[in-house]
């Protein structure tokens, strides 16, 4: 399937900070890297994205008063996690794991770098409305299947497959090549939506 092509391998925010001693660190976080480094050796299409947010970024509990880390809170487009900062543009922990071959990426799509509003989907930002254009792009190069890994399964693995759905794609994601954060039983909440919406959910790597 990988080698097809019109089939994409959309490899999730594997980045220094959510991986172990990152700023968000997500359990297991490096155990991605090999299996995905194994599956972007044989897919013919590879995007990767990278969360890049402002220093200032409103998704930072810094930029709250009285607010923690983990805490939530409300934004005009709804309600938003709180986060320690992490992702900074061009700082170390916003680079892509070191053992990732990120070379082999044909594109990189970056999200979240808009103060005012996070994204943890690949394709729309959390207000559901600014897109990425990731969708423009994918459907340019007639790619309709995608198989999507990476971190975090319940943040941003499972909003960009979620959306993919609704924008047309057959979406699988690869779980042994994904590591969740799982914050108030978000891990549970993400996977039975994915299913109810057809994401397909894998337990082996994908050929
Ligand atoms: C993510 C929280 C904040 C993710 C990104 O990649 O899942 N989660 N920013
Ligand atoms: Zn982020």
């Amino acid at each position: 399937m990988l080698k097809d092509k019109d089939t994409a391998l959309i490899v999730i925010d594997v980045q220094i900070d959510f991986c172990p001693g990152g700023a968000l660190a997500v359990a297991g976080g490096d155990d991605v890297v090999a299996p995905i480094n194994q599956m972007i050796d044989r897919a013919a299409n590879i995007i990767l994205t990278q969360d890049w947010h402002p220093a200032d970024h409103a998704s930072f509990a810094s930029m709250h008063k009285d607010k923690n880390p983990f805490d939530l809170t409300e934004m005009p487009y709804g309600q938003q996690v709180l986060w320690p900062d992490h992702c900074v543009i061009g700082s170390a922990g916003a680079e892509f794991h070191p053992e990732l071959n990120s070379h082999a990426a044909q594109t990189v799509i970056r999200k979240g770098f808009r103060a005012s509003i996070d994204s943890y989907s690949a394709f729309f930002e959390n207000d559901q409305k600014t897109v990425t254009g990731l969708d423009g792009y994918l459907k340019a190069r007639n790619i309709s299947k995608l198989v999507m890994c990476g971190l975090a399964t319940d943040y941003c693995v499972a909003f960009s497959a979620r959306d993919a759905v609704r924008c047309g794609y057959q979406v699988e994601i690869v779980l042994p090549a994904c590591r969740a954060i799982d914050l108030d039983g978000s891990l549970h909440t993400q996977i039975s939506a994915m299913k109810a919406e057809g994401v397909v959910l894998r337990e082996g790597l994908v050929e």
